[in-house]
């Protein structure tokens, strides 16, 4: 029996208890205020039959060559040792860089991977390909890919709303009312990328309250906001928020409630803007979004009599409109004129992570270079189905006309598209196109099944690191826990064995080993405080005593735009007229419908169909696990209900349907269908369903989902043809009870395996 040191994923961190060469269970790390459940996960996972424990060729791949196959995803997997499974790969990358140059290899591998600064699966991956001769990329993400390449152009950019936030610290000191459209959710808050320390969402909101701020959850889900919180709860029909903030501004605009000193000094557009909410009156906003006109009008005028701030959640803007629905909030906050005063203006993402509103490192993390791509061709991250579909078609994004290009290798690590894209069956044709799909993981994924190549990666507790996320104060040394599972390998020495192969192995590793760059990086970061007078142990010292290390972090106390109020003219907005646009010229010189430059309220396309699907399913991120990560793990899988993901229902939509608690359903939409296990709720609006993302995508013979994975049901439009970012986060759905004989789940072992001739 042993007990590790600290270890950090991205949902906290934990010491592990050890039996045998396993997990036997974990304890929170002690200086962590709100730990969440999800580390449990970890306990089963290590030695689970999901595990892939070698390397794989498809077998279609191996007996028929590389090219376009529709057997992807349902074809067996012959087991390789590994030099075989390199040697093999490696000819393939050496044949498409010769035939068809670097721009045929996609290598934007979009994924969270694990916690730990240097076994980053995307990073190396991307440090890779670059010298072996370049990849296409991809850029935004699936978080927010909308609102990144958007807000610049009207207020300010991600760095600026992410990393220069006002402060928890600033709001609940200063702020009277905090209006949270999405929410506030405490489950988003478990996860922070680069590993969470320590969770302080729930603190700050607790002084919050303690201080008498007015908290309302203007959501479609109560649970949005903690209920000890005591939050008020402005029930809002799902995409309809851009409808209640154009009620707002033409309220404050009506009753002269707005600022106009601030208006006058520090926005551009107002003329437009007022003209178009002119007859966007509460009573039409009623009938949209189901909040009442008098309660618009109130709210309206509450947040111009209290110093109001404003947070949007990173969910609006995974919708359809959605660079219009954080306009419209940009618009109000701007119209309140807080911005820039102490526990005042606008926010973005705040409990979307657990990042937003906290300070930062001083001088950051440990980083690794990823290397000089020499392709300058890009996608937008969400358009990855539309690339391999439609090679050569022409698209717009952010005021461009691009390409997509010829892709013939599909490389990918650290992500797991099949549970992050929207339309699973259209991704899964969209797989069937490359000569080649190449995929590390520890766990046989959707993803890894619809592969090629299937190369075994450790788990980050099999690997030395260290590791935090940028607002953490501290660095954790993370000592190996366990022994990788059977015959998995680092990515760092999957990705070095390729290279020696291709003869760029200098350039990838610089003759270093995995503990030899986590010296280096140490060291670098470390040179780079005491440059500017902080002192840090030496690499030695941090590494043996094994404990978290102190990082001196930035001012606690910080307001977004406080500098640009004092002072426009010194310190002005990087948006085109420096200030913030209620309107904008460049915007509306795009000439895109979807996404025109005066913010608007759009009803989304799918609402075409809600006679035959009423239900609006909302499917954002699950509670017992990041993402798909870990699903197979104890704490997820001890909330499936008969096997299958649950989805929260109100019981008076489920009486009107014959279910009952605890039933596994049909859901359906146009594009597919799901079975799912239903959990009764009345912490949900009528005509709303929630079901989290993230089950493995379990396909039958039609590529519906026995398991619970929402994104066979929703769309892969775009959210405009301005960020063609995806809006996976609303379908429409009906829901009926399931009678048939139950399916088995297939997809938590592993899937057939051939036995070589
Ligand atoms: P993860 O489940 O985190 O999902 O999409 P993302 O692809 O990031 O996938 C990470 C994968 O990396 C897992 O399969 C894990 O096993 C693997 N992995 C972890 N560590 C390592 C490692 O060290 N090496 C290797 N090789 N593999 C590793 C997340 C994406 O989903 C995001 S960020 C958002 S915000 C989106 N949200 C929604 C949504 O709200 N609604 C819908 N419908 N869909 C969404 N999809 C998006």
């Amino acid at each position: 029996m042993g007990k590790s040191g600290l270890h950090i994923s991205h949902w906290g961190t934990f010491a592990a208890n050890t039996e045998g060469g396993r997990i036997t269970s974990v304890t929170p790390y002690a200086g962590d205020p709100d730990p969440h459940r999800i580390i449990e996960n970890v306990v089963d996972a290590q030695q689970h039959p999901a595990r892939i424990d070698r390397p794989y060729v498809r077998r279609g791949w191996l007996e028929d060559g590389p090219g376009r196959t529709d057997k992807r995803g349902r074809d067996e997997f012959v087991p390789l040792e590994w030099n075989e499974a390199l040697d093999l790969l490696a000819g393939e990358l050496s044949r498409v860089y010769r035939n068809f140059g670097a721009e045929a290899v996609y290598g934007g591998s979009y994924g969270w991977s694990s916690a730990g600064r240097f076994h980053h699966a995307q990073s190396q991956l991307k440090r890779f390909l670059a010298a072996a001769g370049g990849y296409t990329q991809s850029v935004n993400n699936y978080s927010f890919g909308a609102s990144g390449p958007f807000l610049p152009h009207v207020i300010a950019t991600e760095s600026q709303w992410e990393t220069e936030a006002t402060t928890w610290k600033s709001i609940s000191e200063n702020a009277e009312l905090v209006i949270a459209i999405g929410g506030l959710p405490r489950k988003n808050s478990a996860i922070a990328n680069g590993g969470a320390i320590s969770h302080d969402l729930l603190p700050w909101l607790h002084a919050c309250r303690d201080n008498g701020i007015e908290l309302v959850n203007v959501s479609p889900l109560r649970d949005d906001v903690s209920a000890e919180l005591g939050a008020t709860w402005m029930s809002i029909r799902p995409a309809t928020d851009g409808a209640l903030l154009q009620a707002i501004a033409h309220t404050l605009i009506e009753e002269g409630l707005y600022n106009k000193e601030f208006v006058a000094n520090y926005c551009v557009g107002y003329d437009l803007f007022a003209e178009s909410v002119h007859d966007k009156t509460p009573e039409w906003a009623a009938e949209i979004c189901g909040i009442e006109a008098g309660a618009i009008r109130d709210l309206a005028r509450l947040m111009a009599e209290k110093r109001t701030f404003l947070t949007m959640s990173w969910s609006m803007q995974r919708q359809q409109y959605g660079e219009q629905t954080m306009w419209l909030g940009v618009c109000v906050a701007a119209l309140i004129g807080d911005i820039g005063l102490p526990g005042g203006g606008f926010g973005h993402g705040y409990a979307s992570t657990n990042r937003v509103g906290h300070s930062e490192m001083l001088f950051g993390l440990p980083t690794f270079s990823k290397g000089h791509n020499p392709v300058r061709t890009y996608i937008p991250v969400s358009r990855i189905a539309d690339m391999l579909l439609q090679p050569g078609e022409t698209y717009t994004y952010d005021g461009k006309t691009l390409t997509y290009p010829d892709i013939k290798v599909v490389y990918w690590a650290g992500g797991n598209p099949f549970h992050h894209s929207p339309d699973l069956k259209k991704l899964r044709e969209a797989f069937g196109r490359p000569d080649t799909v190449v995929v590390h993981d520890s766990m046989w994924t959707s993803t890894a099944r619809h592969a090629d190549f299937v190369m075994p990666a450790t788990l980050s507790v099999e690997r030395d690191d260290l590791g935090a996320a940028i607002t953490e104060d501290a660095l954790i040394p993370m000592h190996k826990i366990v022994e990788p599972f059977a015959q998995a390998h680092d990515d760092y020495d999957i990705l070095r064995g390729l290279a020696s192969r291709l003869g760029c192995d200098d350039e990838f590793s610089s003759g270093r080993t995995s503990i030899e760059w986590l010296e280096e990086m140490y060291t670098k970061w470390e040179g780079k405080y005491a440059a500017r007078g902080h002192q840090l142990p030496s690499w030695q010292e941090f590494w043996d005593k094994n404990e978290p290390l102190d990082v001196p972090k930035r001012d606690k106390d910080r307001i977004m735009h406080t500098e640009f109020r004092a002072d426009p003219q010194a310190h002005p907005l990087r948006t085109p007229s420096s200030k913030i646009h209620l309107q904008s010229d460049e915007i509306e010189s795009f000439g895109y419908d979807d996404c025109p430059g005066t913010p608007t309220w759009f009803a989304p396309t799918e609402w075409a169909v809600r006679d035959d699907f009423p239900l609006t399913m909302i499917a954002n991120q699950p509670k017992t696990r990041l993402h798909s990560q870990l699903d197979v793990g104890g704490y997820s899988a001890e909330s499936k209900i008969k096997g299958r993901e649950p989805m929260r229902m109100h019981p008076a939509d489920a009486a009107e349907r014959g279910i009952a608690d605890g039933d596994v359903v049909k859901v359906r939409s146009v594009r597919g269908s799901l079975l799912a296990g239903v959990a009764f709720s009345d912490d949900l609006m009528r005509g709303v369903v929630q079901l989290s993302t993230g089950a493995w995508y379990d396909p039958d013979e039609d590529g519906n989902c026995i398991h619970g994975n929402p994104n066979v049901l929703a769309t892969d439009i775009p959210v405009s043809k301005f960020s063609r970012s995806n809006v996976g986060q609303h379908v429409q759905v009906e829901v009926e009870k399931f009678d048939g004989e139950l399916p088995p789940i297939t997809v938590w072992g592993p899937p057939k395996i051939a036995i070589r001739s």
